[in-house]
């Protein structure tokens, strides 16, 4: 399902420059070709997508996200009108280590500063500081929670040779925790269990280990992309570390679609046929 919004390839930085040259209506030369010439910002990015130098090493133990496809899909009317399309997300981490974060702040600062520990095969590790936040986030009925800021980005898109970025999600902050386990490769039991809710914390540490996936249901608070006034055939696409904050064995997995239909406020989803 790995697939290729913007027409470029789809994952960390070709991605991202899809993503920035929609936005900079340079749509159009996106789909024309896939090696093509960017403005500065853009191409820039580009070279994020090759693996990081430090997970290059071989004793090195990288994480390595992806996103499960989009799945249990519906739409949701609101009072006031509009029409949501909701979806649950599984972020993956399927490296050869953990996504393990440590985070800190300053007294008065109200976010953190995130910093990503990568493990050598002898199970000593480095730490590298990335430009991720941490921000106490309050979720209705529930109270707040320390999440990061952006990990998965939700994106509708046009399909065909023009494709364009049409919505955004409206969810920006996730908690990183073992949710579900879902290979043998890692832990047996959860090593980052659900996050703090303490909003007096000075430092955090969240993640998600090897085998195991992150995961919020449809109807989750800001679990959606707005598709009010849409019509026609799309593809929602699920991305992970969509500005590539975190170091990765591979950038070039992140992304993953799922086609949609949207006709006389119907959702098909799988064909648009
Ligand atoms: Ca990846
Ligand atoms: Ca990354």
């Amino acid at each position: 399902m790995d697939g290729e919004p913007g027409g470029a390839r789809v994952h960390g930085g070709r991605y991202r420059a899809a993503v920035l040259s929609s936005r900079h209506l340079l749509a159009a030369a996106i789909a024309a070709a896939a090696t093509f010439a960017l403005p500065a910002a853009a191409s820039a990015q580009i070279e994020d997508s090759e693996t990081p130098e430090v997970c290059r090493q071989e004793n090195m133990r990288c994480p390595d996200l992806r996103m499960g496809a989009p799945s249990e899909l519906y739409l949701q009317r609101t009072p006031g009108g509009r029409t949501l399309l909701r979806s649950r997300n599984r972020l993956r981490n399927r490296g050869a280590g953990p996504l393990s974060l440590h985070s800190r702040r300053d007294r008065g600062e109200r976010s953190m500063r995130v910093r990503q520990r990568i493990y050598r095969t002898n199970a000593s590790h480095i730490t590298r500081f990335t430009h991720a936040r941490l921000d106490f986030w309050r979720i209705p009925g529930q109270g707040g929670y320390w999440k990061v800021r952006n990990p998965v980005e939700f994106q509708l898109w046009t399909m065909g040779s023009g494709r364009e970025l049409v919505r955004d999600g409206e969810k920006s902050r996730f908690c990183m925790r073992d949710l579900v386990r879902r290979t043998g490769a890692g832990p047996r039991r959860a090593i980052f269990p659900a996050c703090s809710q303490d909003r007096s914390d000075r430092t955090n540490r969240q993640g998600i280990s090897v085998g195991w996936d992150e995961s919020y249901p449809a109807g989750y608070f800001e679990q959606y992309v707005d598709v009010s006034g849409l019509r026609g055939c799309f593809k929602l696409w699920h991305v992970a570390d969509p500005n590539n904050r975190f170091f990765e064995s591979d950038e070039t997995n992140n992304a993953t679609g799922t086609v949609v239909r949207l006709r006389n406020g119907r959702l098909r989803v799988g064909r648009c046929s």
